[in-house]
This record gives structure tokens, C-alpha cells and sequence, in this order.
């Protein structure tokens, strides 16, 4: 018997727009439903690319831009052979942040990377099906805008990232949908 690939759903959206509890909401309800669904997220930071990640983001470590860059990108390319397996086994895949956060982080650093540099070690990677974009109105940027001690995690930086998933988001080959997000997420 032939089973078909399962879907992959990629999450985005600036830091503090509920990906991750949407993420939880989105695969209770495929679950639900009856089709089996996993969820993942990006950065993984249990693997050994992963904790020199974390160690970064938590400001215990320094890397250099570029270097973080390929990082990130090195640690979605390790884990596509697992996505691949239950992709082909007909489990959908609910993923926060992918790729394209890669691009929006590093591309708002103000050393002007350009959007082809920060895309080309992604090249290839799954694509895919939909991607939801949360976006949080100003009025809860506003209220939600305590941020923790995690590197990228300012209100200049961040609207800087906003900007560049929105330049990322003209692309047409690839099904964005945005979704506003109110109170209680
Ligand atoms: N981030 C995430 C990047 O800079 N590049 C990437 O490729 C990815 C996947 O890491 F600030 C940034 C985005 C965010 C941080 O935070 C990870 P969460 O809370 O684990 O999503």
C-alpha cells in the first residue's frame, strides 16, 4: 500500500507572535482529525550544532555572523534525512521557524548581508507546503514587549527582522498565508 507524503508546515513570525503555541494548537487539531502529525523546531538546539546555537543565542558564547549563519543552516540540513523519513511515511510535519527565519535574523544584522547570501546555504532543503506567518499588531508588540535575555531579542531588531519577512514573503513560489494575531494569541 502506497501512503501519501505527509505535509510539511513551517511556522514564522517575529519572536513573542505565539509560534509555538500555535505550532501545539495546529498539531492537537491534525491529530484530532486523525492524521498523524509531529511537530519540530528550529534551531534543534539537542544536537551538537545545536548547543554551539544555543550557547550563542544565550550571549554565553560569540560567533562570528557569518559562521552563526551557516550554523543555522547546518542544523536544519542534519535533521532533513528524519524529515524526509516521516515526510515519506505520510506524517505531517509542523515546524517552528525554518529557513526563512534564518534569512529574516541574519539578513536585519546592520552589516548588510544580502538576501541571496543568507539564502544560498538553504538552497535545496524540503520545501514547504504552506507557510504561516504570525503577525503580531502593534498594539500587542506593544504589551508583549517584554523580551528576555536571548541574543536578537530587542524591539529595534525585531521590527528590522519584521521588515525582511516581509521582503521574503513577495516571493510567490512559495504559499505564504498571514495570519494576525490578537489577545490570547
Ligand atoms: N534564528 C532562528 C536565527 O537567527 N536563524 C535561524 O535560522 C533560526 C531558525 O534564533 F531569535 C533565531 C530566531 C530567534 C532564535 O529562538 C531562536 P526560538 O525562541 O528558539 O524560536
Amino acid at each position: 500500500m502506497t501512503c501519501r507524503r505527509g505535509a510539511l508546515i513551517v511556522l514564522e513570525g517575529v519572536d513573542k507572535a505565539g509560534k509555538t503555541t500555535q505550532c501545539n494548537k495546529l498539531v492537537q487539531a491534525l491529530q484530532d482529525s486523525g492524521r498523524q502529525t509531529e511537530m519540530m523546531k528550529f534551531p534543534e538546539r539537542t544536537t551538537k550544532i545545536g548547543q554551539l546555537i544555543n550557547s550563542y543565542l544565550e550571549n554565553k558564547s560569540n560567533l562570528e555572523d557569518h559562521t552563526v549563519h551557516l550554523l543555522f543552516s547546518a542544523n536544519r540540513w542534519e535533521l532533513v534525512p528524519l524529515m524526509k523519513e516521516k515526510l515519506e511515511q505520510g506524517i505531517n510535519l509542523v515546524v517552528d521557524r525554518y529557513a526563512f527565519s534564518g534569512v529574516a535574523f541574519t539578513s536585519a544584522k546592520p552589516q548588510g548581508f544580502s538576501l541571496e547570501w543568507c539564502m544560498n546555504p538553504d538552497m535545496g532543503l524540503p520545501k514547504p507546503d504552506l507557510v504561516m506567518f504570525l503577525q503580531l499588531s502593534p498594539s500587542e508588540a506593544a504589551q508583549r514587549g517584554q523580551f528576555g535575555t536571548e541574543r536578537y531579542e530587542t524591539t529595534v531588531f525585531q521590527k528590522a527582522v519584521q521588515q525582511k519577512f516581509e521582503l521574503l514573503m513577495k516571493d510567490p513560489s512559495v504559499k505564504w498565508q498571514v495570519r494576525i494575531q490578537h489577545s490570547n494569541h
